[in-house]
């Protein structure tokens, strides 16, 4: 028996239409006393949309149309109502507080994802893609979402997870014949699969880099001796003058934060204060400042006053370099609207930031860049859970191979792929607990 559960669909505030979603056991009959319109919706089929007025306590609220789905064709398995009104926040509330008022309940964030993952319409990865898909900010995000809301990659999971079952049973029923000596599957086999399967985790393991730029855009980092002209190049890459810049040195003293996007793909950029060079070693002060941000960075633009001289961030770069090995680092000449000639000895990119020279290709340059980080062909947006699960399913299966190896007994080999398995379960929702969908759905919002 499911309790009748009832939330605003649609975001809060003023709009054209409010959409009110009710779902649960009583859906249909909490509906139908506050509705009048020209049939009874007790005896409607599933899939009709109706004209009528809704009433409560005899007075009228509103005009509506209302849509009848019934179990198990609907979102969430159940009956589900949904009502569309006029989006006024008066007249959505009054309707929310009738329906509540005749037997209904508020809904939780998630809740009715939850009821559709509990009623077995999807399963966990599609229902994580489900607050994916809403949040999405990019355009490539929400393709990849809406590839993992088709399940193509729960199959995939299943698949391997059936073998990893089987071969957990044949060890397990050669136990039993211990005495006899007997090998129902050859060790080489065992092997073979097992480094397949570690291999596609290992994939997926490798996919969450570019999971991560889709769900929270690619980290630009502008970086440089003071007065290189970062903050000029940050507003002109921004198109607005967002940061201060002056001729004096030292003018940012923080780090600035803005978004642009490219091809629909979020770029985070950030400007940084200038770095000092001391008499001996170059000084990190602002550069402390930035370590966290600077070592999150995908592409960090190291910026040169060109018109000192060519090589003047020479020794700059390479000390990133050393320093952030994960960041792909790139030295930019600046100021060249000062400089007669460009030396073409030299393949950084040669840029004005203050009169738009070489922006057009610098921006080419951080959207290939961005696009090469994130071209993979995985049809999962991986999140911190799976990550991690992933993480563990790969540290089980070496295990399991290094028992193999040491001919332990099958036990052994065993327990790791049983975890392994349980894992996998864990990822796609065959295996849950009220914990897991907690989390995950708390993070839904309220009518989702
Ligand atoms: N001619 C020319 N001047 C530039 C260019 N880019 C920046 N400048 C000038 O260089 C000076 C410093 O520019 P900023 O953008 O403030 O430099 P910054 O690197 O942010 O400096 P700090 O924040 O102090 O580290 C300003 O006077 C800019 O107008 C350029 O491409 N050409
Ligand atoms: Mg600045």
């Amino acid at each position: 028996m499911a309790d009748t559960i009832v939330a605003l669909a649609t975001p809060p505030g003023v709009s054209g239409i409010a959409v009110i979603r009710l779902s649960g056991d009583n859906a249909i009959d909490i509906a139908s006393s506050c509705f009048q319109g020209k049939v009874d919706l007790k005896n409607s089929p599933t899939h009709r949309i109706y004209y009528g007025r809704f009433i409560y306590n005899s007075k009228f609220i509103d005009d509506i149309t209302l849509s009848i789905f019934r179990n198990p064709n609907s979102y969430t398995g159940e009956d589900v109502i949904e009502i569309s009104c006029h989006g006024g926040m008066i007249i959505y509330n009054e309707i929310i507080k009738a329906l509540i008022h005749n037997g209904a309940r508020l809904a939780q964030p998630g809740e009715y994802t939850k009821r559709a993952f509990l009623n077995g319409k999807m399963d966990l990865l599609q229902a994580e893609a489900v607050a994916d898909i809403i949040n999405s900010t990019s355009y490539i995000s929400e393709q990849t979402s809406a590839r993992q809301l088709f399940g193509e990659f729960t199959s995939e999971i299943n698949r391997f997870r059936k073998e990893l079952i089987d071969i957990a049973s044949l060890l397990e029923i050669e136990l039993d014949f211990a005495d006899e000596d007997l090998e129902f599957v050859p060790r080489t086999r065992i092997r073979n699969q097992i480094n397949e399967i570690i291999k596609f985790a290992q994939s997926l393991i490798e996919s969450y880099k570019s999971a991560q730029i889709l769900r929270s855009g690619y980290f630009v980092a502008i970086v440089g001796y003071p007065n290189s002209g970062k903050s000029t190049l940050f507003n002109t890459l921004l198109k607005r003058n967002r940061a201060i810049v002056s001729e004096i040195p030292g003018t940012t003293r923080d780090y600035l934060e803005e978004f642009i996007y490219l091809d629909g793909l979020p770029i985070k950029l950030i400007d940084t204060a200038g770095i000092r060079e001391t008499s001996d070693i170059i000084e990190i002060e602002g550069i402390r400042l930035a370590e966290s941000i600077l070592s999150q960075s995908n592409l960090i633009l190291v910026l040169n006053d060109s018109e000192i001289s060519f090589h003047n961030s020479d020794k700059l770069y390479e000390e990133l370099q050393n320093h952030y090995k994960n960041s792909k680092l790139v030295l930019i000449q600046n100021k060249i609207d000062k400089i007669g000639k460009i030396d073409n000895q030299n393949d950084s990119i040669h840029i004005s930031a203050k009169i738009g020279t070489g922006i057009d290709e610098l921006n080419q340059f951080i959207l290939s860049e961005a696009l090469e980080s994130i071209n993979r062909e995985q049809d999962i947006l991986l999140n911190m859970r799976h990550y991690t699960i992933l993480e563990k399913v790969k540290e089980n299966l070496m295990s399991a191979l290094a028992s193999i190896d040491n001919n332990l007994e099958n036990e052994f080999i065993a327990i790791d792929i049983r975890s392994a398995i349980k894992q996998l379960g864990e990822l796609t929702g065959e295996i849950y607990n009220e914990d897991i969908l907690n989390n995950i759905f708390s993070q839904f919002c309220i009518g989702k």
